[in-house]
């Protein structure tokens, strides 16, 4: 434990004497429970796992319940055995009880265990999911590890648990267009994000470096536009380097199951109609002046100028195919278009454009970019998928069945909420996870920004100036680890680690229950427990 935390601990310590309150504060900080439970009553003694303890399960329970078994074997160093039917004694029994839905919704969860058993009961399997994540979290760190662990007692202190989450949308977004994130490194990302209790992955599948996802209908896509050819001279000699990386079809549909086995939803995004400079070195005919690209040596296509798409309806039909592909391999209901930073003064200065402008009798450049994004919005929408994008999607006005997430701080967020739209918070102010998390000089090199652990942790993602009927459409909010910088596993992590952890109590945990010192002392558990599945963080 730091010393912060071990400061915060005992001045909780010191508070617990008054308050029944403190008492169930003082319990779930030495369960290291993260995020914090809705509700939380210890009880006197604990509950011991041991070879000839049982799992209890039956339908669609027994899934979960072997989830568990998998879970732990690795520290136990056996499988606890499986059953359908037993008597209640030295048995962890996990069920589920369609009637709780009512009261817990589809991922809330109740966990009792007494000296005598655990019992998980849910309204749903993903409930039952976060239940046992909760108890991955009540045994000793170890038991998350990857490593067999001898000599310790496997005990679950008593304790009555009643959870639900605040947001329907926790996320984090990787991006695998800047460097390209290999299958085991998602993965593994996935796993940390169950443990917490997030259920939103946003993949930043394209962008000027890079296009990460294989489209059989254009395969010069991946071909060309996943590889960033350049040379380099190392000690006087000319060196070839090709980086970049791409998934398969079947990669995809393996993480969509991996994640979805997690109770993750994979939220795909395929940026337009800007940053898709991979996209255009790839298929000229999307861009603005195709003629001209043959002349760009490879280095300057990535920041040149045709970054930006041409709108015309032979690329929205190119864009609309895309799609067709992605939504027949992602079933999220939410589908990202990005919409993000389009330069469009670019579409100002090119003839053929200003003709579109005038023929479909739209306002300016802006309204082009409306009309653009509307034509997606449709084509999703009868699909039966929502279209999210970035806050720009608001200029020149919103797509009637849009979701904005809300980057640039919460204005977009708040104009789409008055307006009837959902919202996902995602502002760089709290949730940049590429800035900076201390000194610059100390840090490694990140992009910008200052974005402390604290600050994570004090986030409120339901906007002051919205009132109780608004504040219904933010879904929730989501923490974003742009790549440029990041270019490997460790990296990642560390960017993510501890602030995810923060994040995660921001979206589950109720308002009230929130207090920083408390959530220091029960991070230095959480910290064991990554260092026990070798998850790097950034130390306190
Ligand atoms: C802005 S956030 C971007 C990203 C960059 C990020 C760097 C957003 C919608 N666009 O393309 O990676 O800043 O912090």
């Amino acid at each position: 434990m730091s010393e912060l935390a071990r400061r915060a601990s005992a001045r909780i310590l010191t508070a617990t004497v008054y308050t029944s309150v403190w008492v169930s504060v003082a319990a779930s900080q030495t369960m290291g429970i993260i995020p914090l439970p809705v509700s939380i009553e210890p009880g006197d003694g604990s509950f011991s796992i041991t070879r000839a303890t049982c799992v209890v399960a039956e339908g669609p329970a027994a899934a979960e319940a072997s989830k568990l078994v998998e879970a732990l074997a690795p520290a136990l160093g056996y499988r606890l055995k499986l059953v359908g039917n037993l008597p209640a004694k030295g048995t962890i029994q996990v069920k589920v009880e369609p009637s709780l839905r009512e009261r817990l919704g589809e991922e809330g969860y109740e966990l009792e265990a007494t000296t005598d058993t655990v019992v998980i009961r849910a309204g749903a399997p993903a409930g039952l999911f976060y239940g046992i994540q909760t108890l991955r979290q009540l045994l000793p760190p170890a038991a998350c590890g990857r490593q067999k662990v001898d000599g310790v007692p496997w005990s679950v202190p008593c304790v009555r648990i009643r959870d639900f989450p605040r947001f329907q949308w926790r996320g984090l977004l990787i991006d695998p267009a800047r460097h390209f994130i290999p299958v085991p490194d998602v993965e593994q990302f996935i796993d940390t994000m169950a443990l917490h209790k997030f259920n939103r992955l946003q993949m930043h599948l394209t962008d000027d470096q890079g296009w990460r996802i294989e489209i059989k209908k254009y395969p010069q896509l991946v071909q060309t536009g996943a590889w960033m050819d350049f040379t380099t001279i190392v000690q006087g000699k000319a060196e070839s380097k090709r980086p970049g990386g791409f998934y398969t079809q079947e990669d995809i549909r393996h993480l969509v199951r991996y994640a979805a086995e997690r109770y993750i939803i994979i939220v795909p995004e395929i940026e337009m109609p800007a940053h898709t400079g991979a996209a255009i070195v790839s298929y000229p005919q999307i861009g603005l002046y195709p003629q001209k690209l043959n002349d760009l040596p490879v280095p300057k296509r990535w920041t040149a100028h045709e970054g930006v798409l041409a709108p015309r309806p032979q690329s929205v039909a190119f864009l609309q195919d895309v799609l067709t592909e992605v939504m027949d391999l992602f079933p999220s209901k939410y589908i990202h278009i990005g919409g993000d930073e389009a330069n469009i003064a670019h579409w100002k200065e090119c003839e053929e454009m200003q003709g579109l402008i005038r023929e479909m009798k739209l306002k300016d450049e802006a309204g082009l970019h409306s009309w653009f994004i509307r034509q997606m919005d449709a084509f999703l929408a009868s699909h039966g998928r929502k279209l999210v994008g970035w806050d720009e999607i608001l200029q020149g006005g919103l797509a009637p069945g849009a979701v904005v997430m809300s980057w640039r701080g919460e204005a977009g967020g708040i104009t789409a909420a008055q307006a009837g739209h959902d919202v996902v918070m995602a502002p760089t102010s709290h949730t940049y996870f590429d800035y900076y998390q201390g000194p610059s000089q100390t840090e490694p090199k990140a992009i910008g920004g200052d974005l402390r652990l604290e600050k994570v942790y004090q986030y409120e993602p339901i906007p002051a100036a919205l009132n109780a009927d608004q504040a219904k459409h933010v879904l929730g909010g989501q923490a974003q680890l742009w790549g440029e910088y990041i270019s490997n596993q460790k990296h990642r992590l560390y960017m993510t680690y501890p602030r995810a952890a923060a994040l995660s109590e921001v979206l589950w945990s109720p308002r009230a229950s929130h207090n920083w010192d408390q959530f220091l002392t029960r991070l230095a558990g959480d910290l064991e427990r990554l260092r026990a599945l070798e998850v790097n963080y950034r130390p306190l």
